[in-house]
């Protein structure tokens, strides 16, 4: 059997990194930023997710000379102009507080009848020197209080289109069948697929 081709994930987060690997551990030999001796936290210092995933990428795969992939992610309210979208792990401030961040949502849409949002994720593949991105998202609502205990982020507010729970009440399994990470996560298997893109290494 052919050996699994190595990939590190140019992540911080735990969450997104299980639900990586749950999406991806049956094809790729998948290794974290911990592994390699990282202490310190990657820089993003872009505008947009797009930017902000490729610097992710870049930093990772340049200073340790690995294939990488980076995930940026952002939640974007209709009825705030698309915030907190890049700016949604510190909406409430620089300590990344999931439980704050989401009261701060709550009380900035309090009275607001569009509760309409979109998770959206941006991977960035970072392979020998070239980049290649993959968006996916997934439409919903922002709920008045949190339900459920399960995943991370804003997950206990969001109701994604079509279902009566929050992603925080569907089990990992069911919220990679339709969410933004597992979406770009397709798309990145498909050009893998179509391009044979690890098949050299
Ligand atoms: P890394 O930069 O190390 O990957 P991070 O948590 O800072 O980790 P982002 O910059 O992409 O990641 O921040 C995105 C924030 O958006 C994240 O901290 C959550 O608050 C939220 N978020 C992203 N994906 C989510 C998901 O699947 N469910 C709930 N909230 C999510």
């Amino acid at each position: 059997m052919k050996q699994k081709s190595r990939l590190y994930l140019a992540t911080q987060n735990k969450h997104k990194v299980d639900e990586i690997k749950d999406l991806l551990g049956d094809l790729f030999d998948i290794h974290t930023v911990y592994e390699l001796g990282l202490s310190e936290e990657i820089p993003e210092t872009g505008n947009t997710l797009q930017e902000n995933s490729k610097q992710k990428a870049e930093y990772i795969a340049e200073r340790y000379q690995v294939t990488c992939l980076a995930d940026d992610s952002g939640l974007e309210v209709n009825a705030l102009g698309g915030q907190p979208g890049v700016y949604s792990a510190r909406y409430a401030g620089e300590s990344k507080d999931d439980m704050a961040n989401m009261s701060k949502l709550i009380q900035a849409l309090q009275g607001i009848s569009d509760r309409s949002a979109r998770f959206v994720t941006v991977l960035t593949l970072h392979h020998a020197g070239q980049f290649q991105s993959f968006e996916g998202e997934v439409i919903g609502d922002i709920l008045t209080a949190p339900r459920g205990e399960n995943g991370f982020g804003y997950d206990p507010i969001f109701q994604p289109k079509g279902f009566n729970r929050t992603f925080a009440e569907m089990s990992m399994d069911e919220k990679n069948q339709l969410a933004h990470r597992a979406r770009a996560i397709q798309k990145f298997k498909s050009y893998v697929e179509q391009t044979g893109f690890f098949g050299n290494n």
